[in-house]
């Protein structure tokens, strides 16, 4: 009996893995690397916010439930046998959340002190989507004000840098005091979430969804979803420049916060995502495609940078060569040409 229950419970964590390599494609393999003391928890805060954003994004759901269900979640993860079976029938991850009664009793295993930090930031993180889904913050548009589009970021992605850090702390691998800086935790996360956001613009504008703040945009059109016209190709330019102007902005506690970890493992999973965006935002900076598809790194590259992103010295070489990359593609009849300059030279400053 005891044999079966033993047997039981590697079948649930097993599970619990297959769930995070079939939602995450890059996270999947970094979180595997971590230490022991890391690496059970960071899956299941990856699967739960997961589940989170999965309702965030059905846009099929009925409002009112969706709200109820993300302001709730904090709490649902608590409940045992708990899953949600009705969900989108084509949401991208759906099937996390029908067997997610699952996740659950994992999260259950959990030392307490991991499963307060998970609960403390899925709170703020469902009740923040929640206020934004129900237009708490729009006017015309999704996010109106780049105060609305750090705080939405802030949300669903500073919120998992603060957490992360919390979890490093607690679990002994790394020094507390890498919690104590929010702000550049927050950097972490934002730095990643913005690139994602210029990247998905053509997505997300399909899905029916408006990140890029309109006090960006607005300076350039009235018609967001015109940026895709052929003969709208300069006004295009000009915003994705603007906006990748706001990204550069964080790179500078990115790398001090690479900077302050002693774990190797650790080192690793923080580093990588970070690396990716880098490329990424080079790849994006005044290219056109970012209004037509998905522009993605290519694999072999991805490959060569997650192997390269061991130590500090490499990803600052890194950085180093992106920035260059982003800077030679800056384009002097650009409004935001001499703003990206200056970004330049302070994230080359502190390189
Ligand atoms: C717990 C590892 C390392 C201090 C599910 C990692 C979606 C960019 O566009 O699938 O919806 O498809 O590409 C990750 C800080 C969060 C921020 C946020 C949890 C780094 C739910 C990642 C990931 C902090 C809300 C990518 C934030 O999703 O997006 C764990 C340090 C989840 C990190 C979302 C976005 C993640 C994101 P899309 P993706
Ligand atoms: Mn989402
Ligand atoms: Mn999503
Ligand atoms: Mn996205
Ligand atoms: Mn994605
Ligand atoms: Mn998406």
């Amino acid at each position: 009996n005891r044999n079966q229950k033993l047997i039981a419970n590697n079948e649930r964590k097993k599970r619990c893995y297959d769930f995070l390599d079939k939602t995450s494609r890059s996270f999947s393999a970094v979180i595997q690397e971590l230490d022991d003391e890391l690496r059970d928890a960071i899956c299941l805060f990856y699967l739960v916010l997961r589940g989170l954003d999965t309702i965030e994004d059905d846009m099929t759901l009925d409002l009112d439930r969706k709200c109820e269900l993300l302001r709730s979640f904090d709490k649902i993860i608590f409940q045992r046998g708990w899953n949600f079976k009705d969900n989108g029938p084509n949401e991208k991850d759906r099937h996390l959340l029908v067997d997610f009664q699952i996740v659950i009793e994992e999260f259950l295993e959990l030392p307490k002190k991991f499963q307060d930090v998970i609960a403390d930031i899925t709170k703020q993180m469902g009740n923040g989507m929640a206020d934004y889904a129900s237009g708490d913050h729009r006017e015309n548009t999704a996010v109106a004000t780049i105060k609305d589009f750090d705080l939405y970021c802030h949300y669903v992605a500073g919120l998992v840098g603060w957490g992360l850090s919390d979890l490093f702390a607690a679990s002994g691998l790394e020094d507390p005091s890498i919690a104590n800086d929010k702000r550049l935790s927050d950097s972490m996360g934002m730095f990643l979430q913005k690139t994602n956001i210029i990247r998905d613009y053509r997505e997300d504008l399909d899905d029916g969804r408006q990140f890029w703040p309109k006090e960006i945009w607005g300076q350039y059109t009235d018609d967001f979803a015109g940026l895709v016209k052929p003969e709208n190709a300069k006004t295009a330019q000009a915003v994705l420049s603007a906006m990748v102007l706001n990204v550069l902005e964080h790179i500078p506690d990115v790398l001090t916060y690479l900077k302050s970890l002693k774990n190797q493992s650790v080192f690793n999973f923080c580093a990588i995502p970070q690396v990716m965006a880098i490329a990424t935002l080079a790849l994006v900076f005044n290219n056109k495609d970012v209004y037509h598809r998905n522009v993605k790194i290519r694999k072999g590259t991805a490959v060569k940078l997650i192997m390269a992103s061991t130590n500090m010295d490499n990803v600052v070489a890194i950085f180093r060569e992106y920035i260059h990359v982003l800077s030679s593609k800056n384009d002097a009849a650009d409004p935001n040409f001499i703003n990206i300059s200056i970004a330049v030279g302070k994230a080359e400053q502190w390189i």
